[in-house]
């Protein structure tokens, strides 16, 4: 989209001053994420606006509603404890007509929350220190949410992590191959199709009431807690489109696959990808530190298998957008869900 009909956009919500200038911002892979500058006499406030990607979330308002709850409850906890925590967290900044979200003449939905100063993200992690801190603070997360009031949070994409779902579409995908992909990706349909056999674990045991429904993130891609730039301490935590009903362990094997590897998702040169235990020691730690207190032994269990368990499901995922022809996730070269996956 171009420079003013960005500007335009931001301008339907209350900002803090006169805009000065619009920016591309983050790598996520769904929604488009600009950066915008405001003038104050405080000097230039930053905000973030973001379109939601509609062809991935079918009910933008419904993720919006989850939003507003889910910063709302985390913001009068923390003001309560008089947490300086408060002060840095996500907040939805509203439209001039006090709105969560604007709707534009193209049905497109857009959003704007205040953005984190002082804080960093990292696609890779570099230190044991900074693994503590970051599984610590998803672990935090899923403490401030458990006593979220009222009714479940909507479903925002519903089965996003059931597995045996996830295997079922990406057999579907492979049998239509509608792009003739699968002959140049065999060997990762291989892999898929030889270990299966995992994709069950979990629900079977939510099946059998062994392992709780919890509110949860849902995508503790290790890029979306923010540390503290200069103490590298824990901030926030950010992109909250996922969170809804879940599992505790969804969160945890998302962190094992983000951070634990040297490298980005998407290196291709396999043999610099590997499992840094060490970091994983400080997952496990950073995260029971804030969860052990309700944490059941069954979920205890499985943390490890959890890693197993989400970096195979995301490979199946990434797998099968790339048989369908990369609908889903943004993508900037050939072949880059297949190296992702
Ligand atoms: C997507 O947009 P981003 O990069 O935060 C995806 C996650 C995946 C991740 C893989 C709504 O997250 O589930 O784990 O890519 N989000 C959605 O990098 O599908
Ligand atoms: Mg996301």
């Amino acid at each position: 989209m171009k420079h003013h009909e960005i500007a335009a956009i931001a301008e339907q919500f209350e900002l803090t001053g006169p805009l000065t200038q619009v920016a591309v911002f983050g790598n996520g892979h769904i929604n488009e994420t600009y950066c915008v500058t405001c003038q104050t006499e405080q000097g230039p406030v930053r905000t973030v606006l973001q379109r939601i990607n509609q062809n991935v979330f079918k009910q933008p308002v419904q993720v919006m509603e989850n939003c507003q709850r889910v910063t709302e409850h985390i913001h009068a906890k923390l003001k309560a404890i008089h947490s300086p925590m408060a002060a840095r967290q996500l907040t939805i900044i509203k439209t001039s007509d006090h709105q969560i979200y604007h709707r534009d003449a193209h049905g497109e939905i857009w959003r704007m929350v205040n953005c984190i100063e002082q804080a960093v993200t990292r696609e890779i992690i570099e230190t044991p220190s900074m693994a503590l801190e970051a599984a610590r603070m998803f672990g935090w997360f899923q403490s401030m949410l458990i006593d979220l009031p009222g009714p479940a949070l909507h479903e925002t994409i519903p089965d996003f992590h059931n597995t045996p779902k996830r295997f079922k579409a990406f057999q579907d995908m492979l049998q239509r191959d509608p792009c003739d992909r699968a002959g140049s990706s065999q060997p990762e349909i291989d892999f898929v199709l030889k270990h299966a056999h995992v994709c069950d674990v979990l629900l079977d045991h939510v099946g059998q009431g062994h392992i709780p429904v919890r509110v949860t993130h849902n995508d503790t891609k290790i890029n979306n807690v923010m540390l503290d730039q200069d103490t590298h301490q824990g901030v926030c935590v950010i992109d909250l489109d996922t969170v809804m009903p879940g599992l505790s362990l969804y969160d945890f094997g998302d962190m094992v696959r983000t951070a634990t590897s040297p490298t980005e998702e998407d290196e291709r040169d396999l043999s610099k990808i590997e499992m840094r235990l060490p970091l994983f020691d400080m997952l496990v730690k950073g995260f029971a530190r804030e969860t052990h207190t309700f944490l059941t032994p069954m979920e205890k269990q499985h943390l490890a298998f959890s890693g197993k368990l989400i970096t195979f499901e995301q490979m199946i995922r990434f797998l099968t957008d790339h048989l369908a022809g990369d609908t889903y996730y943004k993508i900037h070269r050939e072949n880059h869900n297949l190296d992702r996956a």
